[in-house]
């Protein structure tokens, strides 16, 4: 089964990084100290930073002037925001810790979005609903998460900003989603569409094996 990166590279590399390091430490016991402390700073830039994943290059292009985030389904109102309608919602900020579920974690995060409760505040939720689908401008990437879900993550948010800037392409530019309890295939970069519904469905990696729930630690990635 396909592992959540553009497989097999993250899983080669990361074994490639794995034998990296390996072979230092062999060397570093002919070596001595000096080879010992390069085997812990040649570990660290592998084991940290973001490895950027999308399932169907080239990556999305975002033109402000045009770009809609369209929010329907089961909603009173549906809503079509462009891009300053967003940023004029009530701005929500936290840190937190980015896991992969293959194995890589970014530490100490900053993002800064919109609360998912902000965003939805307009379109009146039915009460019939049950979940969000966020749907990528990236084909076919797509996941779902329930509102109860959301009820249990203050730190929840669709991301505009990381580390106090603008979403960059690569990262989802304009808006991505940031679930910090789950790991890293719940977020969906390039969000253009969510969809209210009372029905959860499995997302692009849960269609191919992963967990529902992806509980840093508690799904079966790990
Ligand atoms: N549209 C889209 N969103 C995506 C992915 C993807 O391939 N396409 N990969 C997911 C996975 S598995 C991870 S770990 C993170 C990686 O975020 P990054 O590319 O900003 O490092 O994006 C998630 N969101
Ligand atoms: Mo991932």
């Amino acid at each position: 089964m396909a592992g959540p990166d553009p497989v097999p590279d993250g899983r080669l590399l990361g074994r490639r990084a794995f034998f990296g390091v390996l072979g230092l430490g062999v060397s570093g016991l002919l070596w001595g100290n000096q080879a010992a402390s390069l085997v812990v700073r040649s570990a660290v830039p592998l084991g940290e930073g973001w490895r950027i994943y999308a399932v169907n290059p080239p990556f999305p292009h975002f033109d402000p002037a045009t770009w809609r985030l369209t929010i329907d389904g089961l909603v009173e109102r549906p809503q079509h925001l462009t891009h300053a309608e967003l940023l004029a919602l009530p701005a929500a900020r936290q840190v937190s810790d980015f896991h992969c579920v293959t194995g890589w974690s970014v530490l100490g995060v900053e993002w800064q979005g919109v609360r998912f409760d902000d965003l939805l505040a307009r379109a009146g939720v039915s009460p019939q609903a049950k979940a969000l689908t966020f749907v990528s401008a990236e084909k076919p990437y797509v996941d779902t998460l329930t509102i109860e879900q959301f009820r249990d993550a203050p730190d929840a948010m669709l991301a505009l900003e990381m580390d106090g800037r603008p979403l960059t392409r690569e990262h989802g530019a304009p808006a991505r989603v940031v679930m910090p309890k789950m790991y890293g295939y719940k977020g969906v970069k390039w969000v253009r569409k969510i969809i209210v519904t009372d029905e959860v469905t499995d997302g692009y990696w849960e269609q191919r094996g992963y967990d529902r729930d992806a509980y840093v630690g508690h799904s079966n990635g790990l």
